[in-house]
């Protein structure tokens, strides 16, 4: 296992669509892994493979309080969604910052799971939410997009601050 070094918004490789996954092997689930220890350890309770500078659809999630339900999904796609809700988000490549986003409240997910079996379910709430934003990580989507121009102008010069302060 390894904990994977996490890309920072306003880095352009956070903007590459990423490629579905042809088939799911081991190399595949060695990233589901090392994607969940990462994400564990951020700690998050999500994480895209393009956050680690791999453009694969792969995404890892765990909502649960006791950090023991991990969630893999492979090539996710959302079939139906219902409803809206507005939540404020985090993300690990956007630190320090929390905004809220509206997003669907409920969705319906396809996707392949760990073992490469389909999967279909419904989800609402915080999962569903988290879904949506892991999503928009694998089509090179931020939440940030979702705020204002001057918002976001705003956060990206607070990121590049603190990069050239901590290199
Ligand atoms: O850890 C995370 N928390 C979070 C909170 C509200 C909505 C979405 C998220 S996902 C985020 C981890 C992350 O950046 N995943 O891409
Ligand atoms: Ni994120």
């Amino acid at each position: 296992m390894a904990i994977l070094s996490i890309l920072h918004y306003p880095d352009p490789r956070l903007r590459n669509k990423a490629t579905p996954v042809m088939q799911v092997d081991d190399t595949i689930r060695t990233l589901i892994d090392d994607m969940l220890e990462t994400m564990y350890q951020a700690p998050g309770i999500g994480l895209a493979a393009p956050q680690v500078n791999v453009s694969k659809r792969v995404i890892v999630i765990d909502i649960s309080e006791d950090r023991t339900s991990p969630l893999c999904l492979i090539n996710p796609e959302i079939v139906n969604r219902d409803g809206i809700e507005t939540m404020e988000e985090g993300c690990l490549s956007v630190p320090g910052i929390y905004e809220p986003v509206e997003r669907a409240r409920q969705i319906r997910v396809r996707a392949l799971g760990r073992n490469g079996k389909p999967l279909d379910m419904q989800v609402d709430d915080i999962l569903a939410i988290c879904i949506q934003h892991e999503i928009d990580h694998l089509d090179g989507k931020l939440f940030v997009d979702y705020l204002s121009e001057l918002k976001r102008q705003r956060i990206r010069k607070k990121l590049e601050k603190q990069r050239r302060q901590t290199l």
